[in-house]
């Protein structure tokens, strides 16, 4: 069997309520996910609230409530929204937990029994927002005199006590590692970023803080809380057993890869593997970077007032159609850019029409023409055997290839051209005319076409798990049958002996109207 897989979503920071950016991540995590278990592959899949830092005890004290106040209500809306989008995680970590803690300690031990730690004092920048220090030369000019950090964030000068990790000296090692790795981080644009980065040189960093105490206490030092990043990072580790040699790190330690946002890249790609060299622990084999989600081309923000709730977007479109929309749009790596017209437009074309109406009018003819079974075969012309050439290649090579390198556009491009060619043969054949003057030759067709459909479903449902769930069960295959290596073989016998019979069948996916007064 191949190796066992081990996913991670960047932790959110639960300041606030969930927003589509955390959506679009963890739906990835969990498509890649979804796949490598129907590959057969032994799978574990975390995401999680990063709880700590000056970001929360800011908010909290703005709200009037505590940081674990604050944390343990907005981590419930991030649990919440996961489960309604069929988030199939393994785990749900919170930083705050008190083994979580222990793991941090026991990082922060290794990282000094190996001389890299020191105590000295911080002089710079701090962006709260970004939970980032940032050298002079990093930072942009803002409205008047105003300076800010490259993300655009408000920056503040910090001066205090504050323990230091030795970052310079792994400048060679990141180089070597980057060098020897060249896919340690895709997409390739964000490799490069962090090489020119770490040659331009590193310096020693801030790990930390003394003026707030949310956080995970330094081993030995307890005025001192660590950096938030240094303890965020280190939940990749605690969710698999860390600090102790337990058959599940063993299993699935180094992490197959951290899917995360291009804005947090040095933190995966500099700092983290800086931290496991010096604590001697194994590298993750792939840091990749998504991009960010604007709507309709603009950042979502609360003074713009255009922040979207991923629940109505769900409410509106169904899970499904959302999570199909969001891998479907945009190259997995790119910014992208949504809208509601969007959304319907694709769910719409693709879902309604294309195939939920193949499966609709398939289904309904087996169930009125073939009294609900499986029909029999009647011998192949080649229209038939074209058909079953490209179903196999798209469902068994060509999608768990684009899966397999986090490609889910790419994935769903061959899934929707081997729809349109079931479309096409469909129509060509016209089974519906067939009835009367060659029903073997109908019968044939409809069980080309069940089969082909069984294949399509599959194929896509670590997208959309729910609907295909559905549509499977209505079809009575198996679950056990339901594997990405399906063959036409694979599936015709067992179905035909079965004897299931198809009910009448159910829409799958309803058309989406959205309200005139949707803006354009
Ligand atoms: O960065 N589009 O948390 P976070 C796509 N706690 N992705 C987006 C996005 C958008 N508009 N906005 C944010 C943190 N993201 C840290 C991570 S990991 C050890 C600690 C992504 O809640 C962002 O890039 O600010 C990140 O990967 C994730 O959402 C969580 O962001």
């Amino acid at each position: 069997m191949a190796d066992p897989y081990y996913i991670t979503t960047a932790i959110h920071y639960p300041n606030g309520k969930p927003h589509i950016g955390h959506a679009y991540e963890t739906i990835a995590a969990d498509v890649a996910a979804r796949f490598q278990r129907l590959r057969g592959r032994e799978v574990r899949f975390q995401t999680g609230t990063d709880e700590h830092g000056l970001k929360m005890a800011q908010k909290a004290r703005d709200l009037g409530v505590t940081p674990r106040q604050l944390a343990d209500e907005m981590s419930g809306y991030f649990q919440v929204l996961f489960d309604r989008l069929d988030i199939s995680y393994d785990r749900f970590f919170r930083t705050t937990e008190d083994e979580h803690h222990r793991a941090s300690q026991a990082i922060w031990q290794a990282m000094e029994a190996n001389g890299d730690l020191y105590l000295d004092r911080y002089e710079g920048w701090y962006s709260v927002r970004d939970e980032a220090y940032y050298d002079e030369s990093e930072l942009v000019a803002g409205e008047g005199a105003e300076k800010l950090s490259p993300q655009g964030t408000p920056v503040e000068w910090t001066v205090e006590e504050s323990w230091f990790f030795r970052l310079s000296k792994y400048q060679e090692p990141l180089l070597a590692l980057y060098r020897d790795n060249p896919e340690f981080v895709r997409p390739a644009t964000r490799m490069n970023e962090v090489r020119s980065f770490v040659e331009g040189g590193l310096r020693d960093l801030s790990i930390s803080r003394t003026s707030f105490d949310w956080g995970v206490k330094v081993p030995g030092a307890e005025r001192h809380v660590m950096y938030v990043w240094v303890d965020a990072l280190t939940n990749y580790l605690t969710g698999v057993g860390y600090p102790d040699d337990t058959a599940d790190f063993r299993k699935f330690w180094p992490a197959s890869v951290h899917l995360i946002g291009k804005d947090i890249v040095r933190f995966h790609a500099v700092y983290w593997p800086a931290f496991l060299m010096s604590a001697e622990i194994a590298l993750p084999k792939e840091v990749f970077a998504h991009g960010f989600l604007l709507n309709r081309g603009q950042k979502e923000s609360k003074s713009l007032g255009n922040v979207t709730d991923p629940n109505e977007l769900a409410d509106t479109f169904g899970v499904d159609a959302l999570r199909y929309f969001l891998l479907r749009e945009f190259t997995f790596g790119q910014d992208g850019s949504y809208s509601a017209e969007a959304i319907a437009n694709r769910s719409n074309s693709e879902l309604a029409n294309s195939f939920g109406n193949l499966a609709q009018r398939t289904l309904s003819l087996i169930h009125k023409n073939c009294d609900g079974r499986l029909p029999p075969i009647f011998g192949h012309t080649d229209a038939d055997d074209a058909l079953f050439a490209l179903l196999d290649k798209v469902t068994r090579q060509d999608m768990p290839a684009a899966y397999d390198k986090l490609a889910f556009a790419q994935a769903l491009e061959s899934w929707m051209g081997a729809v349109y060619a079931c479309n096409a043969y469909i129509d060509e054949a016209a089974p519906w005319a067939l009835r009367k003057t060659d029903p073997e030759r109908m019968q044939t067709v409809l069980a080309t076409l069940y089969i082909a459909i069984a294949q399509l479903a599959v194929a896509v449902s670590p997208v959309m798990p729910r609907s295909m769930a559905r549509l499977l069960d209505a079809m009575g295959l198996a679950p056990d049958l339901r594997t990405i290596e399906g063959t036409w073989s694979h599936w015709y016998s067992p179905l035909a002996e079965s004897g299931f019979r198809i009910d009448k069948p159910q829409g799958l996916f309803p058309r989406v109207e959205l309200p005139e007064s949707e803006p354009a």
